[in-house]
């Protein structure tokens, strides 16, 4: 009898660990709990998802702002077999963010990401984990060493103006594609923070990175086919090759500079961005807490990674703000000559602009509070991933699921922002001229909670330093036969500005004074 009850027990409990199995199989393959309340969903077929009823756009985040007014402001859709919710909300993105930062804070893994940072081994990347949190705050305290804080930042952001003024002397009046010029100042920034070194105009080393970051950008992390169905890969692709060829010529000018650095590393003076981190691996190595140090992953690898993050988020995203400013200045010739009134009865013509004008320039930091609604530097952020089953509003967010927010709705959500389609600084300042601190919650430029922008604070100095300088001596119009700038964007890893050429200025004003004094 004891044996017969003992023998159901054990099939009792046999029974229960495979339903249980068989119940966490099912979830982790997407399926769902019965009564739980999940987000509306597009339909989506086996295999393919919901690809079919996406193909009709070729930018995601104006697909993905149209469809709300089919399914609503929180929807889900499926990307081959991966789950994916769209957030077009700020309340919602604010929950995601912010309240349940930490629940949200996981990245899928992509093919592309994956080719880019050694399968996540960097910080905009790579996973919520206990290695990822070490290496944030890594940077974190490393940039406000070097950066932020010092007024050493100041003179280098200073110097680089000057240069770029120079430059943009030397070719007045004719036609000027002014991004590579807008790129190397913002290039020369963080190479002064990560490396302690520079290029000069056409330096052929930062003529490649200018080749090797566009085919980044053009490829990676853009949900295209090969990142939906990963087995796409043993067939020849252009994508691919072209990023695999780029990564490579990055990685060996990082190698490069790594190993410049640790050779002629020294423990009392620490410079930049590579020698803190250098530091913090050789301390940890020292102290013996190698096993700690593999826990956390302070690898070469690692290294290198975190500063191709640092890197390229300040080259590329900084210059593409830089862009979309001068499109916008060139299309709203009203706005230009605003910002250059207050900088000429604020600053005058007698000294350069510095971060202490920036709370006097009120127009200027309302014009590029603008440019970040209208043209969000990552339009759709870069998804986040539920680390545990969560929800979002009154809607159950299985783990696993991947969480898009759409910044583009946020920005352009037409019951936080009259005519949001429309470039108005204005909607910054209050009637007597002055910064209104939030005029809509529904304002994210930098995203929000433990995956914000580390370099934000540096952003805003550099676009408010170069623009000020800029707009003190030059006026930028079309130039003649040539057309206006399109200010559509091509989405990307960045909202990239397409190519249009300018005509610099010489303000009068500047005409008698060399700028080589
Ligand atoms: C830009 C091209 C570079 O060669 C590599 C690189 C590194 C970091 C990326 C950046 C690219 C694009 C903008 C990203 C940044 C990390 C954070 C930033 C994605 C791909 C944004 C906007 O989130």
């Amino acid at each position: 009898m004891q044996e017969a009850s003992c023998a159901a027990l054990m099939l009792g409990a046999v029974l229960a660990v495979l339903g249980l199995a068989l119940f966490s199989l099912w979830r982790s393959a997407g399926g769902k709990l019965p009564h739980a309340n999940y987000p509306r969903s597009l339909p989506s077929l086996p295999i393919v998802g919901s690809l079919l009823h996406l193909s009709s756009h070729s930018q995601p985040h104006l697909m993905f702002c149209d469809l709300q007014k089919k399914y609503g402001n929180l929807y889900s859709l499926k990307m081959g077999s991966f789950y994916v919710v769209i957030v077009n909300n700020h309340l919602h993105a604010k929950e995601v963010l912010l309240k349940k930062g930490k629940v949200f804070a996981g990245r899928p893994r992509t093919v592309t990401t994956d080719l880019l940072t050694r399968d996540g081994k960097d910080i905009a990347f790579g996973t919520y984990s206990p290695s990822w949190k070490f290496h944030r705050k890594l940077v974190h305290s490393a940039l406000s060493m070097f950066g932020e804080g010092a007024l050493a930042l100041e003179k280098i952001i200073a110097g680089e103006a000057a240069s770029m003024c120079q430059t943009l002397t030397d070719f007045c009046d004719k036609p000027l594609d002014m991004a590579p010029e807008l790129t190397r100042g913002a290039t020369n920034v963080i190479c002064s923070l990560c490396f302690k070194s520079n290029y000069k105009r056409g330096d052929p080393e930062f003529e490649s990175m200018l080749l090797y970051s566009q085919g980044i950008v053009d490829t990676v992390a853009k949900d295209s086919l090969v990142d939906i169905f990963p087995w796409l890969q043993i067939f020849p692709n252009k994508d691919l090759k072209m990023l695999k060829k780029c990564v490579e010529v990055r990685d060996a000018l990082l190698q490069k500079k790594y190993l410049e650095h640790k050779d002629a590393y020294n423990d009392n003076s620490v410079n930049d961005l590579i020698d803190a981190l250098l530091k913090a691996k050789l301390n940890m190595e020292n102290n013996n807490r190698s096993k700690l140090s593999k826990e956390v992953g302070l690898t070469d690898d690692h290294i290198l990674m975190t500063v191709g993050d640092i890197f390229g988020a300040g080259v590329e995203t900084t210059a593409t703000v830089l862009k979309w400013a001068v499109a916008y200045a060139i299309h709203y010739p009203e706005v230009q000559k605003k910002i250059q009134e207050e900088i000429d009865t604020k600053i005058g013509f007698d000294r350069q602009p510095s971060m202490s004008d920036r709370s006097r320039l009120p127009y200027l930091e309302a014009t590029i509070r603008e440019v970040l609604r209208i043209r969000p530097v990552a339009p759709l952020l870069i998804p986040h991933v539920a680390i545990t089953d969560s929800s979002i509003g009154e809607f159950t967010i299985p783990k696993g699921a991947r969480v898009v927010i759409n910044l583009w709705s946020i920005h352009h959500d037409e019951n936080e922002w009259e005519n949001p389609d429309e470039f108005d600084p204005n909607r910054f300042l209050d009637e007597n001229g002055n910064l209104v601190q939030a005029p809509s919650p529904s304002y994210l430029p930098f995203g929000a909670g433990v995956r914000v922008c580390v370099g934000e604070i540096l952003a805003k100095m550099e676009i408010f330093l170069f623009l000020a300088w800029i707009f003190q001596r030059f006026t930028l119009e079309i130039p003649e036969g040539h057309t206006l700038p399109d200010l559509q964007g091509k989405f990307g890893v960045v909202l990239q500005v397409a190519k249009f050429k300018v005509k610099v200025k010489l303000r009068e004003q500047w005409k008698d004074i060399d700028l080589r004094t």
